[in-house]
C-alpha cells in the first residue's frame, strides 16, 4: 500500500460561477461570465449558469456530501460580484453571509476552507468602466476587495489563493476568445498576465502588512500547467519542451518565484512582454508563501518551424508560435471527453519540474481530475474510467512524494459536475452527478472509491 503523510490534505475544488447559480438574487451584481453566457454561439448548446448547480440554495446539502466524502479541506471561490455587486464601494451583506455561513459550517465539519478570491467571474462593471485586467487600475479594485475578504472571513481561514489560472484567463479570454470577455488578440494575453501578477502581489502585500501577523494564515495563487513531453531526445526537442514549460508555467511562476519573466519568453516576445520596474520585482518576487498547482494532462513537444505552428486552444495551449512548438499526442494515450490525455507519469516529472526549478517549495495540488461520459443508473453512476484516471494519478504523486518532492495537498476537480465554461454542461468532471433538471445530485462509484482513500490515506 502507498500511504500518504498523516498532515496530507484530501480535498475537493469548485468554484462559485460553475456551480452556485442564483446568479441575480441576494444583491448579486452581473459579472462578466453572466453577459457572455448570453452572446448566442458562445456556449455549448447555449448553456448559462443562471442556475448551474444550484449550490447557492443546496450548500448544506453538499457540506453533507463533503462529509460523507471524509474530505480534509475544500476548496470553492467567492464570488466578488456577490460580495461588491459593483465591483468597488458597496459590500452586499447577504453575499457576506453566505459565504461566512459556509465557512462556519466547513469548520463544525472540521472540514478546511480553502477560498480563492478570483475565480474568472470579474464583476460586469469593472469590464465597462475600466477594462477590467487591460488596466492597471483593476489592481487597486482587487485589493480593495481582497480586503473585504480578509476582514469579514480572515479570522477563519488558513489557506488563501487570490486567482485561480492566471493563464487560462488571459489566453483563452484575451487570446482565443473563447472565454470572457470574449476578446481575441496577440498581445493582451501577456498585458493581461502582467496585470493579473501587479494585482496578486498587491493583494498578498496587503494580507501581510494587515493581517497575516494576526490571522495566522498562509497565502498563494493556484497556477495551471500541464506537462510538456519531448517528442524524442534531440537538443531541439528537449528545448521546446522546457520552453513551453516556462511559456506556461514560468510565465507566473519565475516572477514571483524568481524575480523575472523567463529568458526565454523574453527573447521570443520582445516588446510584447511587459516588464516590471525594481519596485514591481520587489513586490512580486516572494509573494507566495507556498505553491499551488492544477493539472490535468500531458502532450508532446517537439520544435516548431516559425511558418506552419499551428495554435490550437483545445490542447490547454498558448500561442505555440510564440513558443515555437509544436504539440501532438500519443495514439495510445487514452483521452477524456476534454480530448484530454491520460498520461499519470506527467503529474510526477511535473512536480518534480517545479521542486528542482523553484527550490523545493510546499507544492498544494489544488486541481486535478478527468470528465467522462456519465450515465445514471439505478441510483449510482458506473465511472470506471474516472477512477482509473484518479488511481494512476494518485500513484504517481505518491511517487513524487517518496523521491522527495514537498507534496502537501490533492484537490480532486470536482465534487460536483458543474459548468464547464465555453463547454457548458456538457462536460462532467464530478464526483456526484448533478441532474440539471431538478438538482438532484447522484453519487459516482468513484466519490465512494475516493472516499475510501482518504479514509485509508493512500490506495
Ligand atoms: C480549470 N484548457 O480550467 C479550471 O480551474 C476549472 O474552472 C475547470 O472547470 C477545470 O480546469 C476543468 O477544465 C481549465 O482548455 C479550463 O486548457 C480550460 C483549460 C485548462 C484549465
Amino acid at each position: 500500500m502507498r500511504i500518504f503523510p498523516d498532515d496530507f490534505l484530501w480535498g475537493c475544488s469548485t468554484s462559485a460561477y460553475q456551480i452556485e447559480g442564483a446568479w441575480n438574487e441576494d444583491g448579486k451584481g452581473p459579472s462578466i461570465w453572466d453577459a457572455f453566457v448570453q452572446i448566442p454561439g458562445k456556449i455549448h448548446n447555449d448553456d448559462t449558469a443562471e442556475i448551474a448547480a444550484n449550490h447557492y440554495h443546496l450548500m448544506r446539502e453538499d457540506v453533507e456530501l463533503m462529509v460523507e466524502l471524509g474530505l480534509k479541506a475544500y476548496r470553492f471561490s467567492i464570488s466578488w460580484p456577490r460580495i461588491l455587486p459593483c465591483g468597488r464601494g458597496k459590500v452586499n451583506q447577504k453575499g457576506i453571509e453566505f459565504y461566512s455561513n459556509l465557512i462556519d459550517l466547513l469548520l463544525e465539519k472540521n472540514i478546511i476552507p480553502w477560498p480563492t478570491l478570483f475565480h474568472w467571474d470579474l464583476p460586469l462593471s469593472l469590464q465597462f468602466e475600466k477594462d477590467g485586467l487591460l488596466n492597471p487600475e483593476i489592481a487597486d479594485s482587487f485589493k480593495q476587495y481582497a480586503d473585504v475578504c480578509f476582514r469579514h472571513f480572515g479570522d477563519r481561514v488558513k489557506y488563501w489563493l487570490t486567482l485561480n489560472e492566471p493563464y487560462v484567463y488571459a489566453m483563452f479570454g484575451h487570446g482565443f476568445g473563447i472565454m470572457a470577455p470574449g476578446r481575441k488578440s496577440r498581445n493582451e494575453p501577456y498585458l493581461v498576465g502582467h496585470h493579473f501578477l501587479l494585482s496578486h502581489a498587491k493583494i498578498v502585500e496587503h494580507y501581510r502588512e494587515k493581517y497575516q501577523h494576526k490571522q495566522n494564515g498562509k497565502i498563494s495563487l493556484a497556477l495551471n500547467c500541464d506537462w510538456r513531453e519531448p517528442l524524442t531526445d534531440s537538443p531541439e526537442d528537449v528545448a521546446a519542451a522546457q520552453r513551453a514549460l516556462e511559456f506556461y508555467l514560468g510565465w507566473f511562476a519565475d516572477p514571483i518565484f524568481l524575480g523575472d519573466y523567463p529568458e526565454s519568453m523574453k527573447r521570443n516576445l520582445g516588446e510584447r512582454l511587459p516588464s516590471f520596474n525594481e519596485d514591481e520585482k520587489r513586490i512580486v518576487k516572494g509573494s507566495a508563501d507556498f505553491f499551488a498547482l492544477n493539472h490535468y494532462t500531458t502532450y508532446y513537444a517537439a520544435q516548431g518551424k516559425a511558418d506552419n505552428v499551428v495554435d490550437n486552444p483545445y490542447t490547454n495551449s498558448g500561442f505555440y508560435s510564440d513558443q515555437l512548438v509544436d504539440l501532438s499526442s500519443d495514439p495510445k494515450w487514452k483521452k477524456t471527453t476534454m480530448a484530454w490525455n491520460v498520461v499519470p507519469f506527467g503529474i510526477r516529472k511535473l512536480l518534480h519540474w517545479i521542486d528542482e526549478r523553484y527550490n523545493k517549495p510546499d507544492i498544494y495540488v489544488t486541481e486535478n481530475g478527468s470528465s467522462f461520459e456519465d450515465k445514471p443508473k439505478d441510483g449510482i453512476v458506473k465511472d470506471p474510467r474516472r477512477i482509473a484516471y484518479l488511481k494512476e494519478y494518485i500513484t504517481e504523486c505518491h511517487n513524487a512524494l517518496s523521491e522527495g518532492v514537498k507534496l502537501r495537498s490533492y484537490f480532486l476537480w470536482s465534487l460536483l459536475d458543474n459548468f464547464e465554461w465555453a463547454f457548458g454542461f456538457s462536460k462532467r468532471f464530478g464526483l456526484h452527478y448533478v441532474d440539471y433538471k431538478t438538482g438532484k445530485r447522484i453519487q459516482k462509484e468513484s466519490a465512494l472509491w475516493y472516499r475510501k482513500v482518504i479514509e485509508v490515506n493512500g490506495l
